[in-house]
């Protein structure tokens, strides 16, 4: 499935790879795109694996705000 994840704190190219890279290490993701000037991350994952929440706390643990 496909989420959108509105993150907030990402100020530069830097943030957006950090996001990106905490979100592409969770297991379960399939796909990771992160949107620096719309402050969200469009991921796409295996819901057998791994649940938005998860996702969320990944976010979160990177440093960034996630909702
Ligand atoms: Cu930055």
């Amino acid at each position: 499935m496909k989420e959108i994840i509105k993150v907030k704190g990402m100020t530069c190219g830097g943030c957006r790879a950090g996001v990106e890279n905490a979100l592409k290490r969770v297991a379960g993701v399939v796909s990771v795109e992160v949107s620096l000037e719309q402050a969200q991350a469009a991921v796409e994952f295996d819901e057998k694996k791994t649940a938005l929440k998860e996702l969320k706390a990944a976010v979160e643990k990177a440093g960034f705000t996630a909702e």
